[in-house]
């Protein structure tokens, strides 16, 4: 009998320090820093490879938001990526692995176009370095996409993270007709339904409060915008895949590039990168 094809990478820097990455989506599915879980998945998350995974880092790619073509944020979320390079340690005692997607039947029957995707992961002591790119191999044909980095930070009361790196922005606010407004606090608080995307943001933001009373750093390169979101009670009422009771316990903090596409020319890559970092 073969063993089924394994769909689970970790990557293991030693003092309870790993990153497990499901191949459904290339999914980070946990961050644990000296044995300190860093992202939240839902209790209810499905891990049957039909949707997306509930929580840790959904990929998405070449759509957020609703999309006429297919499903909500795009198909790479929900599709099987392959692990083009294993778990490495490198000399600096840090661990990387390679994952990649590219265009199939499947996909375009969605969005016709040809793409080669690559996603390396390299875990550091305190942080997570994500690099991604976007490769046209077309001789002719330009295509657009939006790309993002869904991240579910898992926190102990999200009423009590403060998020710095918004004042001045502008940001669609979904909870209000996707009405255009500037931010005007330097330090963003969450109490209640929030589900705002940032423009042209600064490469970096700070979550105070974050487990352990740490902070989390995000620095972002290529990626001009900020999604703040978190459903609220009502709103994870409504989501099958999200408990009740774990709203309080999470806060997406989402590097992307969606406020406008990318647009990537015959034979030209695009890349973008983000750090997580505890602090
Ligand atoms: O990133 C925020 C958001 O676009 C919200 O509008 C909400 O829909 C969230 O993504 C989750 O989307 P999903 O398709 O994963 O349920």
């Amino acid at each position: 009998m073969m063993a089924a094809p394994t769909s689970v990478v970790v990557l293991d820097r030693g003092n309870n320090t790993t990153v497990t990455i499901n191949l459904h989506g290339a999914t980070v599915v946990s961050w644990r820093v000296n044995n300190q879980e860093q992202l939240f998945v839902s209790k209810q998350a499905q891990f049957d490879g039909k949707k997306a995974i509930r929580g840790g880092i959904p990929f998405v790619f070449p759509q957020f938001g609703q999309w006429n073509y297919g499903p909500q944020h795009g198909f790479a979320r929900i599709i099987r990526w392959t692990l083009e390079k294993s778990p490495d340690r490198l000399p600096s005692g840090d661990v990387e692995a390679v994952f990649s997607l590219m265009d199939s039947d499947f996909t375009r029957s969605m969005w016709n176009f040809p793409f080669r995707l690559t996603y390396r992961l390299i875990l550091r002591e305190k942080e997570l370095h994500f690099n991604i790119c976007v490769y046209n191999p077309s001789k002719d044909l330009t295509f657009s996409f939006n790309l993002l980095l869904h991240t579910y930070f898992k926190v102990p009361d999200v009423r009590r993270c403060q998020i710095t790196g918004l004042h001045g922005c502008t940001f669609i606010d979904k909870t209000r007709d996707s009405t255009i407004y500037q931010e005007g606090r330097d330090v963003v608080q969450i109490s209640e339904w929030t589900d705002r995307i940032y423009q042209n943001t600064p490469q970096e933001h700070i979550i105070t409060n974050v487990v352990s009373g740490r902070k989390m750093r995000v620095q972002k390169y290529n990626f001009p915008d900020t999604v703040l979101w978190n459903p609220w009670e009502a709103g994870a009422k409504e989501l099958a895949d999200f408990g009740d009771d774990e709203y309080p316990n999470m806060v997406c903090l989402e590097a992307g590039h969606v406020s406008s596409p990318v647009i990537l020319l015959p034979g030209t890559a695009f890349e973008a990168s983000q750090i997580l970092q505890v602090m």
